[in-house]
């Protein structure tokens, strides 16, 4: 009976990920309530309005301050059905914000009007974004200039891009095909027309897009090559890659999930963005016990995912 009711409401785009028919779900099952009390509620107040109208003159209506027991029961059963709508908000949402480990890696960087994206092994796509079907998919984003939403209806995910910051989602795409990526976030005149696809294929396809050379001399560069020439010339002489302490902490296992101090006390899990902000604000998270000497880098973007994924390989 219920799957029938939300048969009805079948007009969203596509479930292409696996967190499709879950978030389909939640949104059915709180259309049919909301349907079904807008629908109740205004049909009893027109009959009550039209039964109980003033019928002569001189008519008293009767005096009636509270019910306690309908109010308790009205407080207590939408009560109820909140948090049990909650609770499946929930769940979904804890596993949307938690992408696993060993997931795909894909930065994006939005800007007034199109997607740039960068892959594992340095390659690049715009306004194509290609994935392999049945495996977990991680964006980290970030925008260019003004803030850009990312958008793919059919996977069910969509979160804002924040320029000097990154964000993420993740998804599993659960079916092959070319599919619609918008933005979401007005961003300008021809915001309308900032759009890209994502195109899911099989493992084998995406690993022979991945590694196609169409021009040798313009074979990608491994972005951690790239980061290990910037910590060369830059962050050397002050971190070590070895566990000892030079002038800074050393970078060995940097990305292995610890919490490091902070000097007022707070607790970080190096992520992404710890990196990115302590390379263009070093002194905004001092970390315990080291002084506040190291000077502010303006890397570009393809640096600092250059400088994340050189980390990333220092176990
Ligand atoms: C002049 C010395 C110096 C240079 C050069 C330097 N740093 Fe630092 N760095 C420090 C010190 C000191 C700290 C610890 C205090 C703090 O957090 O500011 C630190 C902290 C960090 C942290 C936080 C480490 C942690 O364990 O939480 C990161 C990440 C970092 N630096 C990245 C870089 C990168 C990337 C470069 C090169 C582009 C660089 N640093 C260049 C001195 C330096
Ligand atoms: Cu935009």
């Amino acid at each position: 009976m219920l799957d029938w009711i939300l048969e009805i409401f079948d007009f969203m785009p596509v479930e292409a990920s696996s967190w499709a028919s879950r978030v389909d779900y939640i949104n059915n099952v709180i259309t049919v309530i909301s349907v079904f009390c807008t629908v109740a509620i205004t049909f009893v107040m027109i009959l009550f309005a039209w039964k109980y109208r003033r019928k002569s003159e001189n008519q008293k209506t009767a005096y009636i301050t509270h019910n306690a027991t309908l109010e308790t029961i009205w407080t207590i059963i939408p009560t109820i059905i909140c948090f049990v709508l909650f609770y499946f908000g929930y769940t979904v949402y804890h596993e949307m914000r938690n992408p696993p480990v060993g997931a795909n890696e894909v930065f994006v960087k939005g800007q007034t009007w199109y997607w740039d994206f960068q892959y594992a092994n340095g390659k690049k796509s715009t306004g194509e974004l290609v994935v392999p079907v049945g495996e977990p998919v991680k964006l980290i984003m970030t925008s260019a200039d003004v803030l850009h939403s990312f958008f793919i209806p059919a996977m069910r995910v969509k979160e804002d891009m924040y320029n000097g910051n990154y964000s993420y989602l993740w998804f599993t795409p659960t079916s092959s095909g070319t599919f619609d990526i918008f933005c979401t976030e007005y961003c300008g005149t021809q915001h309308s027309g900032m759009t890209a696809k994502l195109k899911v294929v099989s493992k084998e396809a995406y690993n022979d897009w991945l590694n196609e050379k169409k021009d040798p001399s313009a074979e990608p560069v491994l972005p951690e090559v790239t980061g290990k020439a910037i910590y060369t010339a830059k962050c050397a002489a002050c971190h070590s890659l070895d566990g000892s302490k030079v002038v800074g902490p050393s970078f060995k296992g940097i990305y292995s999930g610890a919490k490091h101090v902070l000097q007022d006390g707070t607790e970080v899990v190096v992520d992404d963005n710890y990196i990115r902000n302590s390379i263009a604000n070093p002194l905004s998270q001092i970390v315990a016990g080291y002084p506040p000497v190291m000077p502010a880098f303006q890397l570009s973007e393809d640096e600092l995912i250059g400088v994340i994924s050189y980390m990333k390989t220092l176990k």
